[in-house]
């Protein structure tokens, strides 16, 4: 058993590999929520690369057959609608069968509409009520301190879901007990539920100097960007006493067109048709023929494009 575990935790990926793999869950997200006819494909496709960088570029320690392993790395999905991409990763990684995406918002299947703890395993935490992970992964944090464990806690935050009063109380706490073990992932696509993050709660900005106010180690990147999503991944484990938050510039869709169509929230909670879905899958096709044909580098999106001088 130990002999596997180590085997999985010391598998490395290339940035071209982790960038396949994240060609691959997109289309399993954009496809499971056409056949389930409902769920959140644009949240989940702005966070899938930075979920892919965390899941499998090496920098995560889990071990998929012994989901409760006391020393694996905690990941606690706190924009809990973006179950999809949860559900891409977890397969992908091992927990249980890429089949059973298609069973996505079935009644009796563990693939519930927002993660659920108690039904899959690999989900730490049972979310979707937005404010509350990042609380949730701070007492995993301060556990593994009262414990003795060494494990990291990763949470990945929405935009929008930033307008809840529990995550400043969760930064503060972190901060005051100086919980280095502890990683936010902001996933800023600058859209909610409603509109533009811009017009419901345009004093998010500038939410870099708010984090660093509240004592956080603050770092932004392209969050389409693979490399600069595993570097970021990759340095904040070498933060002492401060906790860590990574302001990952994103698209929420993705950029795919469908998506785009859509200026008012990016098809907020709303699944492809058939057509649209065709579509979408066919522009990932062709951004993967370009990248792989070595005509750029990476995903041609950066963040100036998506917030102006970064
Ligand atoms: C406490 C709470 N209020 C409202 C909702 C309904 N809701 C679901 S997703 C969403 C928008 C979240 O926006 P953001 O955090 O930016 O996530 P994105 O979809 O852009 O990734 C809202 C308001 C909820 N799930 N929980
Ligand atoms: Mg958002």
């Amino acid at each position: 058993m130990t002999m596997i575990r180590e085997r999985q935790l010391r598998s490395r990926t290339s940035i071209k590999e982790l960038q396949e793999t994240a060609w691959r869950l997109s289309r399993q997200i954009l496809e499971m929520t056409t056949e389930a006819g409902s769920g959140h494909p644009s949240s989940s496709l702005s966070a899938i690369d930075v979920m892919t960088a965390l899941y499998f570029s090496g920098v995560m320690r889990y071990y998929s057959q012994e989901p409760q392993w006391a020393e694996r790395d905690r990941f606690v999905l706190s924009k809990g609608h973006a179950a999809p991409a949860l559900y891409a990763v977890l397969a992908e990684a091992g927990y249980f069968d890429p089949d059973m995406l298609s069973t996505l918002r079935d009644t009796d299947s563990p693939l519930e509409g927002h993660p659920n703890m108690r039904a899959l395993p690999g989900v730490e935490a049972s979310t979707g009520s937005l404010g509350q992970g990042l609380s949730i992964g701070l007492g995993h944090a301060l556990a593994a301190r009262l414990d003795g464990l060494s494990y990291r806690v990763y949470v990945l935050i929405g935009d929008g879901e930033s307008d809840e009063g529990q995550i400043w109380e969760a930064a503060m706490a972190a901060a005051k007990y100086q919980v280095d073990n502890l990683t936010a992932v902001l996933d800023y696509n600058d859209f909610q539920q409603t509109g533009s993050v811009e017009d419901v709660m345009p004093s998010l900005a500038p939410v870099s100097d708010k984090w660093e106010a509240f004592g956080w180690n603050v770092r932004e990147i392209n969050g389409h960007d693979m490399r600069q999503c595993v570097t970021a991944l990759q340095d904040v484990a070498r933060v002492n006493d401060q906790p860590q938050m990574i302001i990952a510039h994103t698209r929420k869709g993705r950029g795919l067109s469908p998506f785009e169509k859509d200026s008012v929230n990016r098809k907020h909670g709303e699944a492809l048709d058939e057509e649209e879905l065709a579509t979408a899958l066919a522009e990932l096709d062709e951004e993967k023929a370009t990248v792989l044909a070595g005509d750029v580098e990476k995903p041609e999106l950066t963040p100036e494009d998506v917030h102006g001088e970064v």
